[in-house]
């Protein structure tokens, strides 16, 4: 469908006029990105730092005066970063990793009709391109990841869809890796149903809608769509290219293969959640009712299915949860109504909100942005280090206050019980309001920085107390039994259903579990409204905080830290809970579990003074060291380290210094390893997050250790 095109053999050519791309920032806090044709469009909308800085262009920043203490260099790192807040007050950012979810665009588009424009199809192409590895040109999971056959055979099939010819040198390396690794026979289940769709797998999975409404969120939205195109035996009519395709993906004859028995067939090297026995026997039943399913019921369950698919795409305006239910929902609703539907434009229209161009080429996000969760963080920074003090800082933050307003949910989905969705009122999500998800710790993220923001004397008060208590009430309904916060709703299942986890290639997907990242966000959130608005559900909020706690203190790991779910891993974790345990008074010289935690992190400091944990902490549960230290994590580190009232400077004046050695005379710091982790395997990119944590840290560092000095000069430590 798509035609043939020609690009360069390598990635270092140009593949568009990088000074023609622009971000919009648009109504409802969406960002997409516009390639301008002619001159004149381009004279009319100059590229600006933000658009440059993304693409990966010289910003032409100026040097700043070099920073003589901490909080120079805090003030030098925001001085930097308040160029890249886009127009309507945000932080726009890239949100990268992952790499199962670009060939999900491209084959979703495909079958469904939807097209690229040119400059898309190259820029998606050349980031491939760039992804590949580079000593055998495979594809991981994630960016960082080894080649596997997930990554290989999807992304290779992306680049042949996007138009790229089997001979072009990046193809050949990739076929020959990927039929090194067995081929496309071997692939887990997602990528056997993404290639089912194209018509190059013959067998499709089994599983159907168990018990889905229970599911975490985004395992149960992936397997609506997915239960729906199975139900209906959706495959794209055959054609020259799905032809070639099948030959190509397979070391031996397509035709012969015998499909049923590929079932559980996975690579060892994407392998992480291998089936259970369970899952494995659940399955020959469900195959075996395939064959003789009941035409009635079938019709019956497929109407269910098709109208939650529907109510999810009404109730985000088309953005959906995530980007894998993007595609496949769009898939469903082609196949009924048709590509002159409403729904395939609005889907049309919202699909550019995942795809990014970056420094490497057009990706796929994870998300249509990670607005409010970056946006949160850089305003409490510049709040909690005083750098809202100097005049030339607050109008951003005006307008970051003004982005908030506009992002705050103040009512319940349009489809709720139907939807089986959890309460919205009130809430912030991770990205935008149109997406409409609930997020506890976005929520708490969300309304602590509000409070912060609205507490300053300049700021006008835009969000009133009773919008305020809304947001509390949403936290407080998602409390678990075991007084911890999950991701989006309260557990809804019981964790044996992590035996029928069907992905292979993640790990803890098919109930919430309680977080203490998201545990903290909420509570240190409840204990800062508290105090701005007292007399609100007190009695609840205390409980709440109590149980809470108690929950950090059996998450804590023997050996003193906690495990971290959404950042890399332990460093991440640990900042959360130790600022948990300060909201209660808990610190270094009276709580075991703050020393515990404090000597945990100071035993894995490193010689020059950083932190650094690769994202293999993450699969395996232990800590294991990236081969640098990390900005980041070095920022996280200190920050516990203050939470928990260490007392000793030395080890915090060395991690200080290693950020302020490794700023940039423009105030910036460079992108080093990948900072996040989605189910246990797959690293995504917070980018925003090597400007908001050392600023943050570098300020509050600068008074802490003034106060440990000062202490120590009148003999008190
Ligand atoms: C995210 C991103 C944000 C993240 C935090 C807010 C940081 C976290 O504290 C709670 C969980 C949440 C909201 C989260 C959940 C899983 C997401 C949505 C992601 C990691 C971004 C991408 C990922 C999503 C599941 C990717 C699509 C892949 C599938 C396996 C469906």
């Amino acid at each position: 469908m798509y035609n043939p095109i020609s690009v360069p053999e390598s990635s270092d050519a140009p593949f568009t006029d990088y000074s023609r791309w622009r971000l919009l920032s648009s109504e409802n806090g969406r960002h997409t990105w516009h390639y301008l044709k002619s001159d004149k469009e381009v004279e009319e909308w100059p590229q600006n730092t933000v658009d440059k800085f993304w693409l990966g262009l010289p910003t032409d920043l100026p040097k700043l005066s070099p920073a003589k203490n901490a909080f120079e260099a805090a003030k030098n790192g925001y001085s930097f970063y308040k160029n890249l807040q886009a127009q309507d007050g945000h932080w726009p950012g890239e949100y990268g990793g992952p790499m199962f979810l670009l060939p999900g665009l491209v084959i979703g588009s495909y079958v469904s009709g939807m097209g690229f424009k040119d400059e898309e199809r190259r820029e998606m192409i050349r980031y491939l391109m760039n992804r590949a590895h580079p000593e055998d040109g495979g594809w991981g999971i994630h960016v960082e990841g080894h080649s596997t056959v997930f990554g290989t055979a999807l992304n290779y099939t992306a680049l042949r869809l996007l138009g790229v010819s089997a001979d072009h040198p990046v193809c050949t390396k990739a076929r020959g890796t990927l039929h090194k690794l067995g081929g496309a026979c071997a692939i887990p289940a997602w990528g056997k149903f993404w290639l089912s769709i194209l018509n190059c797998f013959l067998l499709l999975p089994t599983q159907l809608p168990f018990h889905p409404l229970r599911w975490w969120i985004h395992t149960r939205n992936v397997y609506i769509p997915m239960a729906y195109l199975y139900g209906v035996r959706f495959t794209a009519p055959e054609n020259d290219l799905i032809l070639a395709l099948r030959e190509e993906l397979y070391p031996q004859n397509f035709y012969s293969i015998n499909w049923p028995a590929q079932r559980n067939n996975i690579c060892k090297a994407d392998l992480y959640a291998p089936h259970s026995t369970i899952f494995d026997a659940v399955n020959v039943v469900l195959s075996s009712y395939e064959m003789c399913s009941l035409p009635p019921l079938r019709k019956v369950a497929l109407e269910k299915v098709y109208n939650l698919i529907v109510m999810e795409d009404e109730n985000t305006g088309y953005q959906t949860l995530g980007p894998v239910s993007k595609m496949f929902n769009l898939i469903a609703r082609v196949y009924v109504e048709g590509r002159e539907s409403e729904a395939f434009k609005l889907h049309a229209d919202k699909r550019s909100d995942f795809m990014w161009i970056g420094a490497e080429g057009m990706m796929m996000c994870g998300t249509n942005g990670s607005q409010v969760w970056d946006l949160s963080f850089i305003s409490q920074a510049v709040v909690e280090t005083g750098l809202i003090e100097l005049q030339e800082n607050q109008e951003a933050l005006v307008k970051a206050l003004e982005w908030f307003e506009k992002a705050q949910i103040l009512e319940n989905p349009k489809h709720f019980e139907k939807a089986a969705r959890q309460r919205t009122k009130g809430a912030w999500g991770f990205s935008t309001k149109e997406q409409g998800y609930t997020v506890s710790d976005c929520t708490g993220e969300g309304l602590k920085s509000v409070i912060y923001l609205q507490s300053l004397d300049f700021m006008p008060k835009l969000i009133s107390d009773e919008r305020l208590c809304w947001a509390v009430d949403t936290m407080l309904s998602l409390q678990n039994p075991n007084g911890g916060f999950a991701s989006y709703e309260l557990i809804r299942g019981p964790q044996w259903l992590e035996w029928l986890n069907p992905a292979e290639v993640f790990g803890d997907i098919m109930i919430e579990f309680c977080y203490p990242e998201c545990t903290t966000s909420v509570i240190t959130a409840l204990a800062i409204f508290r105090k701005h608005v007292p007399g609100y559900r007190t009695k609840d909020i205390d409980t709440t905080i109590r149980h809470a706690i108690d929950y950090l203190h059996k998450a804590q790991k023997p050996e003193g830290g906690w495990l971290g779910s959404w950042g890399i891993c332990f460093t991440y974790a640990t900042m959360f809970a130790t600022e948990s345990l300060a909201l209660v008074g808990e610190n270094y010289s009276n709580s075991q579990s703050s020393k515990r935690a404090c000597e945990f992190l100071i035993g894995k400091q490193r010689e020059d003074g950083g932190w650094g944990e690769s994202y293999k902490s993450c699969e395996q549960a232990t800590w294991i060291e990236h081969k640098d230290s990390q900005v980041v994590q070095t920022c996280w580190a200190a920050m516990a380290l203050m939470y928990a009232g260490y007392p000793h400077p030395e080890p915090l004046e060395k991690a200080v210094k290693l950020v302020m050695d490794r700023q940039l005379p423009d105030g910036s710091w460079a992108q080093e390893a990948i900072e996040g982790v989605f189910n246990k395997t797959c690293a995504i990119a917070y980018p925003n997050f090597k400007f908001s944590f050392p600023i943050w840290m570098l300020g509050k560092a600068h008074k802490y250790l003034q106060t440990l000095h000062e202490k120590a000069g009148n003999g008190k430590i």
